[in-house]
């Protein structure tokens, strides 16, 4: 036999000997797939462990369905009434006791017009207690909800001085965005001067109180001077102030509303597009933000309602 045979001979040897081992220490093979392939909060999602495979017949499909609830069946079904990010695991055993398990991470998400957060000040002074005061440099006395004559009713009444600001909030939990939604933010606001670099401030979706980096773009005025901004929040802990060609009318309201998506944002004032740029951060970092009102400034005013803030997921 040529030096050529027997090296043909023994690599059939060998993949035998391994085919073999693989026969002897097959178990099963976990899989399964989940439908609808989109998810909303509430209804019904199906698991289907049918495409398992294994030498040997699978006798049980238990699951770890990620809500807190566990599950057994080749196909189950499971709902989550809350929008979030599940994992959803799968263990199957064969006649030999053998076993496999395998993960899989379930997006729920909300439709679109669902409203996550409405005010309007109804409550009156009471209100104030849902926009707890951010401390710093802040008197609490800079802020009211007063009655204002005609169709607002009541309003946020922020009037901080030069040397103060004056910063109120509210937290909003943001459920994952499918493709083609959107987290809008609106509010109204009036103005009652627009002299003298006051400012006003709405701030949608910052992570926290302090945080600038982890901020997504927010809207400041600072009166005729400056003109009006849109807020880039940069990587390196400060931001980029985009102009915005719009000088709020004193004595009137304007309706800002920031449409957040996958990698991109837009303003639009009293239903028109006045700044779109590109989104750094990310909804995904984490569902908790803070909606901020007032104004951030230690030598500016603030003379300035807030009414009908809206948070709702828009396509
Ligand atoms: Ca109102
Ligand atoms: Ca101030």
């Amino acid at each position: 036999m040529s030096r050529r045979f027997v090296g043909l001979g023994f690599t059939i040897l060998l993949i035998g000997l391994l085919s073999a081992c693989t026969l002897i220490s097959a178990g099963p093979e976990a899989r399964f797939g989940a439908s609808p392939v989109v998810v909303y909060a509430g209804e019904t999602v199906t698991f289907d462990a049918s495409a398992s495979t294994g030498s040997s017949a699978i006798v049980s499909y238990t699951w770890d369905l990620g809500n807190g609830a566990t599950s057994a069946g080749q196909v189950v079904t499971a709902t989550y009434p809350s929008a979030g990010t599940y994992t959803v695991r799968l263990t199957v055993r064969d006649t030999d006791g053998k076993t496999d398990a395998i993960e899989e991470r379930l997006t729920v998400y909300l439709r679109s017009g669902t409203v996550l957060f409405a005010e309007d000040f109804a409550d009156g002074p009471k209100a104030l207690g849902h926009w707890p005061l951010d401390p710093t440099w802040a008197t609490d006395g800079d802020a009211t909800v007063d009655q204002i004559a005609g169709a607002p009713g009541y309003a946020l009444y922020i009037h901080s001085g030069n040397a103060r600001w004056h910063r109120r909030y509210t937290a909003v939990a943001l459920p994952p965005l499918r493709v083609g939604q959107s987290a809008v933010f609106s509010c109204r606001v009036m103005t009652l001067q627009n002299q003298d670099l006051h400012t006003f401030l709405f701030s949608p979706a910052r992570l926290d109180l302090d945080s600038i980096a982890g901020s997504l773009p927010y809207y400041v005025y600072t009166g005729t001077g400056g003109g009006s901004y849109v807020h880039e929040p940069s990587e390196y802990g400060s931001d980029i102030p985009r102009p915005v060609a719009f000088v709020p009318d004193v004595y009137r309201w304007h309706t800002y509303t920031f449409f957040y998506r996958a990698g991109a944002y837009e303003l639009e004032i009293d239903g028109i597009s006045v700044y779109s740029g590109t989104l750094t951060a990310d909804f995904s970092e984490t569902g908790d933000w803070v909606l901020l009102l007032g104004e951030e400034s230690v030598t500016e005013a603030c003379k300035a309602y807030f009414d009908d803030i809206r948070v709702s997921i828009e396509e």
